[in-house]
């Protein structure tokens, strides 16, 4: 079939809205009308070429939602008509990763998701005979689209599309990894380096559980605002702080914070995130995704007198199981989603949600089809 997507030809260049074809699922895939997606800055770190893992020409997208039309052979899971949220993170039930119970990251279909094609290594997506490659396995800047099984969580019919897709990505890792991976406590101090899409969703995730202070850290002031909404005590302007970020904030939180996340993507503010973690048990969860080729560095010793590193990849979330969920918290207004979507727009204007993220003037923006 035909479909209109947002193709990224090449690492730097805009975004162009194409007439594609699209062809039907095959065994243990699902064809879905995509009826809204979130522009996050993962989208933007891929196009901009900075992404290790990076292919072109692909259809990038991953915080979508939408509904099933047509299932492919031994698909027992979905039907047409269910509605659903595409994972980048898939949940097979079977593979040793899912069974351990230790880990998030199913590996059933890694190697070809992380080569751009379906799981039997080839893509549906064409334009002028070539092939296009997907994205995340979810490729959702499309109209339509063809996901495994395994990639899609089924979500209540009366969720929205356009505020449920951030579920998708941003909403479920800045929560889920407050909850799933560090495991704030109710009274612990927290310190979060950037307050953009993923951030404020880590501040909501720390009021839920009753962390005390809430200390956000940005460098654009016209977050503040917003952030407090939240739940976030105390803003620090990093431009503002006059010598030393560090001992700033480790004065600020009287000996350092219990839990420090890094939701930026930049090596040096990682090195702050672990360094102003309490000694002792001060815990530093890295979400942001770094530039290609770029290391983080700190002192041995701060991992000696007892504070933890660690990452966070889709907030620990088991997707099938848990982003119907977070759908059901949306729903019943237990988590705001709402007042951090600042942008909709059709999809024909997808290269300006990118213009706004670059400028710190969005939240979220999400595309319509
Ligand atoms: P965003 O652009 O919306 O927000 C980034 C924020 O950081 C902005 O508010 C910006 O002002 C602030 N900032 C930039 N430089 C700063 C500095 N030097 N000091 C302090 N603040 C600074 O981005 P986002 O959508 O929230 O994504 C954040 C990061 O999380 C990205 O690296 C993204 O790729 C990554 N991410 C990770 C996962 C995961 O599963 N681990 C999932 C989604 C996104
Ligand atoms: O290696 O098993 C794996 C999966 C890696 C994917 C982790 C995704 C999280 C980071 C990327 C940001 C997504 C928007
Ligand atoms: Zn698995």
């Amino acid at each position: 079939m035909d479909v209109r997507a947002a193709v990224a030809t090449k690492a730097g260049a805009p975004l162009t809205i194409e007439t594609v074809q699209l062809e039907g699922p095959r065994a243990g895939e699902v064809l879905v009308e995509i009826k809204a997606s979130g522009v996050c800055h993962t989208d933007l770190f891929t196009l901009s070429g900075d992404d290790p893992e990076g292919l072109f020409p692909a259809i990038l997208g991953h915080e979508g939602a939408g509904v099933v039309v047509e299932v492919g052979a031994g698909v027992t899971t979905l039907k047409a008509g269910d509605h659903v949220i595409p994972l980048y993170t898939p949940e097979c039930r079977t593979c040793s990763y899912c069974l351990s119970r230790k880990t998030n990251l199913c590996q059933a279909i890694r190697e070809t998701q992380g080569r751009g094609v379906m799981p039997d290594g080839t893509s549906r997506f064409k334009m002028g005979g070539k092939e296009v490659l997907h994205y995340m396995g979810t490729s959702t800047f499309s109209n339509y689209t063809v996901v495994p099984e395994i990639a899609l969580a089924k979500i209540r019919e009366d969720a929205p599309f356009e505020k449920v897709c951030y579920i998708g990505c941003g909403v479920t890792t800045g929560i889920g990894a407050v909850i799933n991976t560090a495991k704030v406590q109710a009274g612990d101090n927290v310190i979060v380096f950037g307050l953009g899409g993923i951030g404020l969703n880590v501040i909501q995730g720390a009021r839920m559980v009753g962390a005390d202070m809430i200390v956000g850290v940005d460098i654009n002031p016209g977050r503040e605002e917003l952030a407090r909404k939240f739940g976030m005590t105390h803003f620090v302007n990093s431009k503002e702080v006059e010598g030393d970020l560090v001992q700033y904030l480790v004065n600020l939180t009287k000996g350092g914070a219990d839990h420090t996340f890094e939701c930026i993507g930049n090596v040096k503010l990682m090195r702050q995130a672990l360094e102003c973690a309490h000694k002792g048990w001060g815990k530093s969860t890295i979400i942001g995704v770094a530039g290609a080729g770029q290391e983080i560095a700190t002192r041995p010793f701060q991992l000696v007198t007892g504070r933890v590193w660690q990452g966070s990849a889709f907030g620990g979330a088991r997707g099938r199981t848990d982003v119907p969920k977070i759908v059901d918290w949306y729903m019943e207004g237990k988590i705001n989603i709402d007042d951090l979507i600042t942008h909709v727009m059709p999809i024909d204007k997808i290269n300006d949600a990118f213009q706004l993220m670059k400028d710190g003037t969005s939240i979220r923006s999400v595309v319509t089809f």
